[in-house]
């Protein structure tokens, strides 16, 4: 008989697994082990990494503003630029053995760490084997659940974190009275102490105010804490019980005998923006979070559930996509995963992704000055890969690609806010590092303290890396745009302009004359490639490399377009044009290729993650099929000899890439090869297991790097629509396997919403708005004509 129950049970909860949308859905049969299985959650600022153990419930907890570190000294190296006239002297006589020794001289401290707040612990006294048991994580409404069945009783747990409550909630239940018993605590990796009273728990700790990144090796000086530096943080943890006892311990928040109870958990740090010393000029980080608990817990769940969810769906149901009818497949996302990697059909999964990628920026990217990271908002280590930080040659700027086209602008405004912070710090940066006195610039590696200078430990770094100086012209054109998506004036005029035209003044007294008259950059790096002179010289430092060169002219043309909309310095623009028309053009090479280097030369590794010297095609907007076939040719000869084995999100920017060069069926293998399956690893990675997806949909490196996941969701939108300021593509890069479908609510330049149903590769019906009705020219099915809007 029990038997019977249990296996209808089982039958029920596949049919409510089902009941949910296959391509809005994430689940498993059995609890997390690893990171990569788990379910990570967030409200933009405080994030939550949830493993849904039976018998021990593990939820690592983090916040956006939770950093290793203080305000950086932007002056720390005022002599750095007497070192630049050497370097160009040395590059100007073709001596790049010497600029790579000399360059060093250029690098200065590494950024800091983004780290862990610490770990939420439920232990269950029961056993750890349950029957149906159940993982779901609902993207229609970012709500996650356990659910499984011990001695009878049904136990379900539910999870979100809030935006408009600022804090996470956990309601558990159990189908029989009183059979709830549980007890919480909490643990960190920072230094912490933990008071619990009256129904509360409340952890008060610091964060080091150092920490060397894990490409430095340990030493015992590598993580630095001391009481009176660095951000502090308070977590509370508060129950509310339907029934049944909260009793306390010194450490914990006992349950004994409920059957439905609430766990509260707020998060609050003391930063309090990257020029405030986070421990003397700090926010009230335990009043914040006891405020934030007092507030809430007066209110029903199923309030704060529905405020929860309402606020996220007017950011995520703003876009919808079909790309068949096929019904998704009724396995865990693990399995699914494995069987598509093999081969097989599943357009739910490749709807998924693009749904998650959605759902993974609306989760970590609503806080200013604190954009969403290499991981998002989800990390464990006090040392994690790559400090966890904020690249700024892809990884920064590919994290909010998705951003406006997939309608998320408000998303985009983190990074657009930290932006202004590098300037700040960037124009001390420009002096001391390059001598120029107008604008700013900032560099490879940055923090929540907007490091802008040099890194590579004063000397010590690989200069394909640690010298790169073109933040400042890629991260302005995200400026340009936020505009052209949004058509927002005011942001344009009073925002975007001012550092706009500083990274501009910042790049034309950067530049230097070539030998034959033709401005470029100088040092210059192509990010983290080498190239091989004939004389068996592999070498990182050169002049004008075609990145450098490609990330200035968008960022100049982007400046004169915002000169257009509101009256400008006649003087810079005037200076603008007459640069670029003298800037070192495009060169394509022997291969046919379009040339990385100022020069012909070889790469020393052909297959390169990196293909920076594409920007111009992709993110950029300078090269296209139709405007420049000779340099979309080049692009796409490039890309074959790059081949498509790489990184999650160099396989991200490859899609877009063959998107844009209008070949879906390119475009679409190489995006079946992102969610390629990649074991969960834990704490042992393979660095070079391969690019690709991991068993809860996060991007593969490896190891996880949230970069993967935007890049992969912005391409699938520039396979759908593409847009200029010349108008609108519908179906650009349509691959065959999409032959029928719909997507509703893509954005396009110029402000427009749009909406395309295709079938048979054709598009039969669309829908383009705007706040007021304006014309434009679409072009679709072959042919191209001007329309006017309909007004939203
Ligand atoms: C760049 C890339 C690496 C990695 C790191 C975070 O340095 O070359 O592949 O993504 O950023």
């Amino acid at each position: 008989m029990n038997k019977l129950l249990s296996s209808l049970a089982g039958v029920l909860l596949v049919m409510l697994v089902t009941a949910q949308s296959p391509d809005k859905t994430i689940w498993f049969n059995k609890p997390a082990n690893a990171f990569e299985e788990c379910f990570v959650m967030g409200n933009g600022t405080q994030g939550a990494s949830i493993f849904g153990g039976v018998q021990t419930d593990k939820i690592l907890l983090n916040d956006a503003t939770f950093w290793s570190g203080e305000p950086v000294n932007a002056n720390m190296y005022p002599d750095a630029h007497k070192h630049l006239p050497a370097v160009r002297t040395a590059l100007f006589k073709e001596d790049y053995k010497a600029a790579d020794t000399l360059v060093k001289k250029l690098q200065a401290k590494f950024s800091e760490c983004y780290e862990p707040i610490g770990t939420l612990y439920l232990h269950f006294q029961q056993d750890s084997i349950a029957a149906n048991y159940k993982r779901i994580l609902d993207l229609d409404k970012a709500v996650s659940t356990v659910k499984y069945e011990l001695n009878g009783v049904n136990f379900n747990r539910e999870y979100f974190v809030s935006a408009p409550d600022k804090l996470m909630v956990i309601h558990l239940t159990a189908s029989k009275k009183g059979a709830l018993n549980f007890s919480a605590n909490f643990n960190s990796l920072m230094h912490y102490k933990v008071e619990v009273k009256q129904n509360s728990l409340a952890a008060n700790g610091y964060a080091p105010y150092h920490v060397d990144p894990p490409f430095l090796k340990e030493t015992k000086n590598s993580v630095l804490f001391d009481e009176t530096r660095g951000t502090r943080f308070t977590t509370m943890v508060k129950i509310k019980c339907m029934d049944g006892l909260v009793v306390t311990t010194d450490t914990s928040l006992v349950v004994k005998n409920a059957t439905d109870a609430v766990i509260y958990v707020s998060i609050a740090t003391s930063f309090n923006g990257f020029d405030k010393n986070p421990a003397t000029q700090s926010l009230p980080n335990a009043t914040i979070a006891k405020a934030i608990i007092d507030k809430s817990i007066v209110k029903s769940y199923s309030v704060i559930k529905r405020n929860h969810i309402e606020d996220y769906q007017h950011f995520f149901n703003r876009v919808s996509l079909k790309l068949g009818n096929d019904t998704g497949l009724i396995i865990p996302t693990d399995e699914r995963l494995k069987r598509y990697s093999k081969g097989n059909e599943d357009k739910q999964l490749e709807m998924l992704y693009f749904n998650f990628g959605r759902y993974l920026l609306i989760s970590s990217s609503r806080t200013n000055c604190a954009p969403a990271n290499l991981q998002g908002i989800w990390n464990s280590y006090v040392r994690p890969p790559w400090a966890s930080g904020y690249t700024a040659n892809i990884n920064l700027e590919e994290n909010y690609w998705p951003s406006e086209i997939t309608n998320l602008s408000e998303m985009h405004k983190p990074l657009l806010s930290f932006i202004h912070a590098l300037s700040q710090t960037g124009s001390t940066t420009a002096k001391t590092f390059y001598a120029v006195q107008n604008g700013w610039t900032s560099g490879h590696q940055t923090d929540i303290w907007a490091m802008t200078n040099p890194i590579g430990d004063w000397g010590k770094g690989n200069p394909a890396w640690a010298n790169f100086a073109m933040g400042a012209s890629w991260l302005s054109t995200h400026l340009w745009e936020h505009f052209a998506f949004t058509q927002d004036t005011n942001y344009l005029k009073n925002e975007a302009l001012p550092l706009m035209k500083s990274a501009v003044q910042f790049y034309i007294d950067f530049l230097v004359k070539d030998k034959g008259g033709y401005w470029v950059t100088a040092p210059s790096t192509s990010p983290e490639n080498k190239f091989l002179l004939p004389d068996g010289y592999k070498g990182a430092t050169l002049y004008g490399s075609t990145f450098d060169l490609a990330t200035i002219k968008e960022c100049f043309i982007d400046y004169l377009k915002a000169t257009k909309v509101f009256d400008a310095d006649v003087v810079l623009t005037k200076k603008v044009d007459s640069v670029l028309a003298h800037l070192y053009p495009y060169q394509i090479g022997k291969k046919g290729n379009l040339q990385e280097w100022y020069h012909d030369w070889e790469d020393v590794d052909p297959k390169h993650r990196h293909q920076s010297h594409l920007f111009g095609l992709y993110p950029g907007t300078q090269i296209s099929p139709s405007k420049t076939p000779e340099l979309a040719d080049a692009c796409r000869t490039t890309l074959l000899n790059r081949g498509d084995e790489t990184t999650g999100w160099s396989k991200g920017w490859r899609i877009n890439l063959w998107a844009r060069l209008l070949d879906g069926n390119h475009a679409y293998k190489m995006y079946r090869e992102l969610l390629k399956y990649v074991e969960p690893h834990g704490e042992n990675v393979n660095y070079s297991a391969g690019g690709g997806t991991y068993p809860n949909l996060l991007d593969a490196h490896p190891p996880f790097q949230i970069d993967g996941n935007f890049g992969g969701t912005a391409a699938v939108a520039e396979m759908l629509l593409q847009s200029t300021d010349d108008g609108i593509t519908l179906l650009p890069a349509l691959p065959t396997a999409w032959q029928n479908g719909s997507v509703k609510g893509l954005k396009a330049r110029g402000g427009f919403t749009v909406d395309i149903n295709w079938e048979k590769g054709k598009v039969i019906d669309y829908k383009i708005m705007s706040k007021y009705a304006k014309q434009v020219k679409i072009t679709y099915n072959n042919k191209t004509q001007t329309i006017t809007s309909l007004v939203r």
